[in-house]
């Protein structure tokens, strides 16, 4: 599918340093190490519902990792999916009678707003499973050519047992997956299973469902190995991060990585990174539940995006956090007085603050932290416990390129 436009990436003077994150499957921070350009994949939206602050925090996320490596010199290769074949999709298009490609399409283009008002760099490769069904059927069928895929009635399941690595990703116990399977599209107790974990990869057609044509008959493929196959394809084996929220630890992160571990031997991707999840009203927002605060309304409330940003910034991609709107109003404040620092033109030195933001984004895309060193310069600027300091003459147009290229801020 077609992504959204490209914003403008200002060349900063200083080369940022490598870039750590934490990785869910060892515990830790990681460095990434990128060998040629840096492959990143993120869990892309169901498209049934308009985006949502939790969907743009995640995106946010990955988008300082996409900057900092950028920042730091590498090449970045971007893939974010668009789920468009999936149940939840199918639910909300029969429930509100409209046709699901046209609600998926109608959701994807609002996406495409909002993530172009926010100014997140755009994925290079933005498929959909709809047109990316020969490859998933392809990788559907390697699979079953390497033994690690066996049917239930005319439906096909992946056998984590042909996975030796099962359960590194999240690092959970057998009880902790079987907990959380039937709430997270697992049928754990379906007759016929090898192992109640296995996952579905084909579903096959259903009266009153609907079903795609392939060389497997009528049906539809399973979500997980959709997200394999597409990262596969597009980015290859062992690449960089595989990036999403925290809810996409098991069982999808752990399916999609043993998936492919199965078929190459080799590790699905070298970090998983996971942004905490995003609460409102005291729970986690979500379509489902429908506690939702959508960029879309904002943005058509006149709310200035970069403040919808900067709000999302205050908070470190790892914290579960609950979205208020006084957070946003904070943050339009907070960009009034950086606005008023930056048309001084020159002010405090700008080379501490370029270097305290470009080292808290490489470590863990600790965002907060940037977003304080920035204040810091500003108070100074402005002389807001002192006299002014405007002893840098470049110093306004150092830190604006600077919010811009490593933030996302353009003011
Ligand atoms: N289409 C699948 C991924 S292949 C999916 O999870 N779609 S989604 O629309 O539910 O979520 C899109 C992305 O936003 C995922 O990375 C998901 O982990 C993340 N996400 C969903 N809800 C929240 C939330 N409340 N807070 C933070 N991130 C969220
Ligand atoms: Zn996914």
């Amino acid at each position: 599918m077609r992504a959204w436009p490209a914003p403008d990436l200002p060349a900063l003077a200083v080369t940022a340093p490598p870039v750590r994150v934490h990785d869910t499957s060892t515990g830790g921070l990681v460095e990434t190490r990128p060998d040629g350009p840096a492959r990143l994949y993120v869990c892309g939206i169901t498209p049934y519902d308009a985006t949502h602050m939790g969907h743009a925090a995640t995106f946010v996320a990955f988008d300082l990792l996409n900057r900092a490596w950028r920042n730091a010199g590498h090449e970045v290769v971007y893939v974010q999916n668009v789920t468009d074949v999936d149940d939840p999709l199918f639910e909300r298009a029969a429930k509100v009678g409209v046709d699901w490609r046209d609600l998926a399409a109608r959701e994807t283009e609002r996406l495409r707003q909002d993530m172009t008002a926010l100014r997140i760099v755009p994925p290079d490769h933005f498929p959909g499973a709809e047109e990316s069904l020969d490859l998933i059927v392809d990788l559907i069928r390697r699979l079953q050519e390497a033994g690690t895929v066996y049917a239930v009635d005319d439906d096909l399941y992946f056998s984590v047992a042909a996975d030796p690595a099962f359960g590194d990703e999240s690092g959970w116990t057998r009880d902790e997956m079987l907990a959380v399977f039937p709430d997270r599209g697992g049928d754990p107790d379906r007759p016929g299973k090898k192992d109640p974990l296995d996952c579905l990869v084909w579903r096959a057609e259903r009266p009153g469902e609907p079903a795609l044509d392939s060389v497997l008959g009528r049906g539809r493929p399973g979500w997980h190995v959709e997200c394999t196959a597409m990262a596969l394809e597009f980015l290859g084996e062992r690449f960089d991060v595989q990036g999403g929220g925290i809810d996409l630890v098991f069982p999808h992160h752990e399916m999609c990585a043993s998936e492919a571990q199965a078929l190459t031997g080799t590790p699905y991707a070298q970090a998983y990174v996971h942004a905490g999840m995003v609460a409102y009203d005291g729970e986690k927002m979500s379509k489902s539940k429908g506690n939702l605060v959508f960029v879309s309304t904002l943005r058509n409330s006149e709310v200035d995006p970069m403040a919808i940003r900067l709000a999302l910034l205050r908070h470190h991609y790892r914290s579960d956090w609950e979205w208020t709107d006084d957070q946003l109003w904070t943050a339009v404040d907070t960009l009034d007085r950086w606005r008023r620092a930056l048309a001084v033109g020159a002010g405090a030195p700008a080379a501490p603050v370029v270097d305290a933001v470009l080292l808290a984004l490489a470590t863990d895309l600790d965002a907060p932290t940037a977003v304080v060193a920035i204040e810091g310069w500003v108070e100074t600027t402005l002389g807001t416990s002192g006299p002014p300091d405007t002893s840098d003459p470049q110093a306004g147009s150092t830190v604006r390129s600077l919010l811009d290229a490593a933030l996302g801020l353009a003011l």
